[in-house]
């Protein structure tokens, strides 16, 4: 089956979709687009293209694969030109890359001053926009008259590095082949993993400077910032300047910071929540799910044991539904429960009679690919359908136990149901729905709506939290938390209370400056 991996952008994307119909009919094989994770993240508005028929293919005889249906494909990739050269011509080395890893290799290049940010590499390039099969005319075209290339193909076996080899071996090209001896045999070709491949072929084949021996950055001691009362602080400074000493590299001094929730993200309190059920109940199997739930797996929460893929946490813990006196747990988020999760996970849990216990992280949107709308959200789509319930979903499966909470916050309720969940003696699966708006989303949301109103003059509320920076914590003492209230429009009533507890306010803080002057002397 021939397959597709076009460049990460809209338009080749697009373009690869018709082409792939075309090339389906040209060869009469199936045609399969792959879409790297990336790319899956992107929606935008394009043009339709003339609709195609999907054409009925047979399924391959082998014989007329090798000779049809195979030197047809061949022909019409070469002749639509699927795949791309850049910048061939220049130089004496040159890069191959699958059209899905070409961003990356662009932002890598960039990074050496051998691209710019608009794509354009001042190194020769040929883009396979087309992963399978290999066009040995290109292939041999591209590499005759270079010194080396180098093949960035991510994952091990290295299919298409072994394959260009052979080519290039069998038409006597003479060029040095490079691949996995520069980049990793596994794991994702990030722009950290490929500048780090591209730098050693460069230098090697001195297109760039050695790096110079990098020195360990210094940084300086902590400077205190306490205040302290104006006859202290010239002493303070003499006992700093004594104290400074280089500390070492800032990898040995600075505490890796892991991603995790945003900050008031509201899918947070339901994984403490479980921290502190597990200090009562001990530890328990979670089967993690993807999105941005999946933050549980790192510190501080550490919870999650395995994942298995999108919408499948029921799955992953339906094999430790056995007797035991603890339930494996399972997380789920509402994205995942309508991509499968409602059949993969809660319905073979009913099906199975299982024990176990499902969290439906529901918080309106699949928020980690960048909040879009799924059957279960409450914003009004003028193209979908929304507002249709998970419990309801849930119940309609056989779901028997299950709870809701609307209000993950509320930490309270969230850890004794939790506790109920794990300990109840009811038999059947316990689906718990944890629902709270995602943070990010609604304020997007609500940003809009808030600069309307104030425009048109209506009295807006909005709330800030803070923490008081007098309180913050030093030793075992307890910050202080605040919550404001932003009033635009306000009424006469607003000012009005706002200017008495103003004037009340500063006569609490001249009172007490007064008297900690007085306890000064
Ligand atoms: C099989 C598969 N498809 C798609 C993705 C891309 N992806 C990553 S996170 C995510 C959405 C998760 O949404 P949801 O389950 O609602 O969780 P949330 O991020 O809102 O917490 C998707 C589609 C993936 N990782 N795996």
């Amino acid at each position: 089956m021939w397959m597709l991996d076009p460049r990460p952008n809209l338009p080749c994307i697009v373009q690869a979709v018709k082409d792939g119909f075309d090339l389906s009919e040209a060869s009469n094989t199936p045609v399969m687009l792959q879409l790297r994770i990336r790319a899956c993240h992107v929606h935008a508005a394009h043009t339709r293209h003339q609709s195609h028929c999907v054409a009925a293919c047979q399924l391959p005889a082998r014989k007329e694969k090798i000779e049809q249906r195979w030197p047809n494909a061949v022909k019409f990739i070469e002749e639509r030109q699927l795949n791309e050269f850049f910048a061939d011509g220049t130089d004496d080395v040159g890069l191959i890359v699958q059209g899905g890893g070409y961003n990356t290799v662009i932002r890598a290049l960039e990074h050496l001053d051998m691209a710019d940010v608009f794509g354009e590499s001042k190194v020769p390039m040929y883009v396979m926009n087309v992963a399978y099969p290999l066009i040995e005319s290109e292939i041999v075209r591209f590499c005759e008259g270079k010194r080396a290339v180098l093949v960035l193909e991510e994952g091990q076996p290295n299919f298409v590095e072994q394959n260009i080899s052979d080519i290039v071996r069998r038409h006597n090209v003479d060029v040095t082949l490079h691949g996995k001896d520069l980049l990793p045999l596994a794991g994702e070709y990030n722009t950290a993993t490929m500048l780090k491949g591209l730098r050693a072929f460069m230098e090697k084949y001195e297109r760039i400077e050695p790096l110079p021996a990098r020195k360990p950055r210094v940084i300086p001691m902590k400077v205190e910032t306490v205040e302290r009362p104006k006859a202290e602080q010239a002493s303070l400074v003499e006992v700093e300047a004594a104290e400074v000493k280089p500390l070492g590299s800032l990898d040995e001094n600075v505490h890796a910071r892991p991603p995790g929730f945003c900050t008031g993200c509201p899918e947070r309190p339901i994984f403490t929540a479980l921290k502190l059920v597990e200090r009562e109940l001990g530890e328990h199997h979670v089967s993690a799910d993807i999105g941005c739930h999946l933050f549980s797996i790192l510190p501080p929460f550490n919870l999650g044991n395995t994942t298995m893929g999108y919408g499948l946490g029921g799955a992953g813990s339906a094999a430790l539904n056995v007797d035991s006196d603890k339930r494996a747990i399972s997380v789920m988020g509402d994205g995942g429960f309508w991509h499968n999760g409602l059949t993969s996970g809660i319905a073979n849990a009913v099906f199975n009679r299982s024990d176990n216990l499902t969290i439906v992280i529901d918080n309106s949107y699949t928020a980690a690919t960048g909040g879009q709308d799924i059957l279960s959200s409450k914003a009004k789509n003028e193209t979908r359908s929304t507002g249709h319930l998970i419990e309801k979903a849930a119940r309609g499966v056989g779901v028997e136990w299950l709870r809701m909470i609307r209000r993950t916050y509320d930490l309270k309720t969230m850890t004794a149901t939790l506790r109920e969940a794990l300990t109840t003696k009811e038999k059947g699966p316990k689906v718990l729905v944890a629902q709270s708006e995602c943070m990010l989303n609604r304020q997007r949301r609500e940003k809009g709506q808030v600069r309307k109103a104030v425009a048109a003059g209506e009295r807006v509320v909005r709330e800030r939290f803070g923490v008081d920076p007098d309180t913050f914590p030093r030793g075992d003492s307890v910050p202080s938390f605040y919550r404001a209230q932003v009033v635009s429009n306000p009424t006469g009533w607003d000012k009005f209370r706002e200017k008495t507890r103003r004037g009340f306010i500063g006569w609490l803080q001249r009172r007490d400056a007064a008297r900690r002057e007085r306890l000064a002397f």
